[in-house]
């Protein structure tokens, strides 16, 4: 080769390297900071407490009587200690729910706690919750129902300026919150201040939603929006709090009737909440709620149907394990407290998760790459794309390869045989989800064999696979949109518990 070819080969090689240094950059939507709290928050239950709870029903009418709120010995500090052990780091408490009981001393309408005789009329359940959430460490969020059976205003012009004192209320009064909200089910028949009707709204206009989730915005900004499309996160589209199989954390609400309107409330296409979309216009994790039992809120034949701790955890894998959020619908009974069949439920749940996650025999391992990215050396800096990166324990720390590579191998040597049957993978998603295709490969008898396959990683994916006993284990990204950059390979057994009680 003349000297000239060589020249430009060698600025070619310069200029790559150059830019590959630089860092991989995002492509697409990116998470918002609150949403990369939400991920990390990963699990977190929903409270259902309130007339519902004294009337058997799931959707009070809202013409209950305030004075049938009586539990007999109230502590938020039971019921979310009985969560902390459960392994949620966070809770929401439904302020309001359809009927249109105020679970705090609201001004905006009286239909509220303080017209029940419960703590003398001085109770404010929602303080209780942030309070007992603030004693035990978990993040606290709130759901307000923007449909109301019992305001006479609801279907007026009148009802938004009183939906929204209401939200501003709860948004100023019980410290920082992690989510807001705001359920899908709205309109319908209800009391409605003693009319009785039936009253129909049109869900994109009635709620003036960019102005009243500006409220939030302003508010609480570190806190996540819930809607059925978000605007932070999406609903799964499901109450069963399971996600795809494959599923993307990219999403672009399209109308189900009508493309033309926006995609929310009955124009909802709720058939593709579960998988998202790989190349949606944003970022919008899905959130996948259940119930522990049958129903939202407690009811007196539901006792049999409470989900066992090897069901809680297929949901965690079917959830977190899919890059979303598992949010457990937890219901207190009349007396104000989980009732015994649910704490044995969580705490078996919480043991199994803590069990789990506590030996990662990845963590020692040799990590090497048939590719790494390159960079500028800077004194006692270590390398910010090194295998090892991958086996950190730290979610943004990440091995890459240089730009356009996107097959590549990375390869665990493992200090000594382990046995494991869970995969976790985790893409940095701060640099977007990149991988369209892996495999996951297991050193046995000499050979590589292959153990488990998929699409998307993102910010969590889990995989539950036969119980093999290696000392090397590979990840081959297969197809990728960008340079992969993978934050975590972590490898774990499920408890002998497990093993013995199949649900
Ligand atoms: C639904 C509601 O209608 C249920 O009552 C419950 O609150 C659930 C979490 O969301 O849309």
């Amino acid at each position: 080769m003349k000297r000239s070819s060589w020249s430009i080969v060698v600025l070619f090689g310069w200029l790559a390297a150059f830019a590959s240094a630089e860092g991989p950059k995002p492509f697409g939507p990116v998470p918002s900071e609150a949403q990369l709290r939400w991920h990390e928050t990963e699990t977190f239950s929903l409270i259902h407490f309130g007339l519902n709870t004294f009337t058997d029903r799931e959707w009070g009418y809202g013409n209950e009587d305030p004075e049938l709120f009586k539990p007999t010995a109230p502590d938020a500090s039971q019921v979310v200690g009985a969560l902390k052990r459960g392994g949620m780091n966070g809770v929401i408490l439904v302020a309001k729910h359809h009927d249109g009981f105020c679970l705090w001393p609201t001004r905006t309408t009286e239909h509220n706690v303080s017209k029940s005789s419960w703590r003398g009329g001085k109770g404010d359940l929602v303080r209780e919750f942030a309070d007992a959430a603030k004693k035990h460490g978990l993040r606290f969020g709130l759901y307000c129902s923007p449909w109301d059976r019992n305001s006479a205003a609801y279907g007026t012009t009148n009802y938004l300026p009183l939906y929204q004192a209401q939200l501003r209320e709860l948004l100023t009064n019980y410290g920082t919150l992690f989510e807001v909200w705001f359920d899908g089910a709205n309109g319908g028949d209800g009391y409605y201040g003693g009319a009785r009707e039936k009253r129909g709204i049109d869900r994109f206009t009635y709620y003036d939603w960019p102005n009243t989730w500006g409220i939030v915005r302003q508010l609480q900004p570190s806190a996540c929006i819930f809607g059925d499309v978000g605007p932070d996160v999406r609903w799964v589209g499901n109450e069963n709090g399971t996600a795809a199989a494959e599923c993307w954390a990219t999403f672009t609400p399209k109308g189900k009737t009508d493309p033309a309107r926006p995609a929310n409330g009955d124009n909802l296409n709720d058939v593709e909440s579960p998988a998202g979309h790989r190349d949606g216009k944003a970022w919008l994790p899905p959130e996948c709620d259940v119930p522990l039992r049958k129903g939202w809120f407690w009811h007196p034949n539901e006792d049999a149907t409470v989900r066992s701790p090897a069901q809680l955890l297929d949901i965690y894998f079917n959830s977190v394990g899919k890059g979303g959020c598992m949010n457990l619908g937890v219901a207190p009974d009349r007396s104000g407290l989980v009732c015994e069949a649910d704490v044995r439920s969580l705490e078996a749940f919480g043991n199994l998760l803590h069990t789990l996650f506590s030996v990662n025999y990845a963590t020692n391992a040799v990590a090497s790459a048939d590719s790494v990215r390159a960079w500028q050396p800077e004194p006692n800096q270590r390398n910010p794309y090194a295998p090892a990166n991958a086996v950190d324990g730290d979610r943004y720390t990440y091995w890459a390869t240089d730009d356009g590579v996107t097959n590549a191998t990375l390869t665990l040597t493992l200090p000594s045989v382990a046995e494991f049957n869970v995969v976790r993978l985790r893409e940095n998603i701060k640099l977007r989800q990149r991988v369209d295709a892996f495999a996951v490969d297991v050193w046995q008898d000499g050979d590589w064999k292959a153990y488990a396959t998929g699409q998307s990683i993102g910010a969590c994916r889990l995989l539950r696979g036969a119980k093999i006993k290696t000392d090397k284990v590979r990840l081959h990204i297969t197809r990728a949109a960008a340079c992969p950059c993978i934050s975590d390979f972590g490898l774990f057994d499920t408890p002998a518990a497990l093993d013995q009680k199949q649900p």
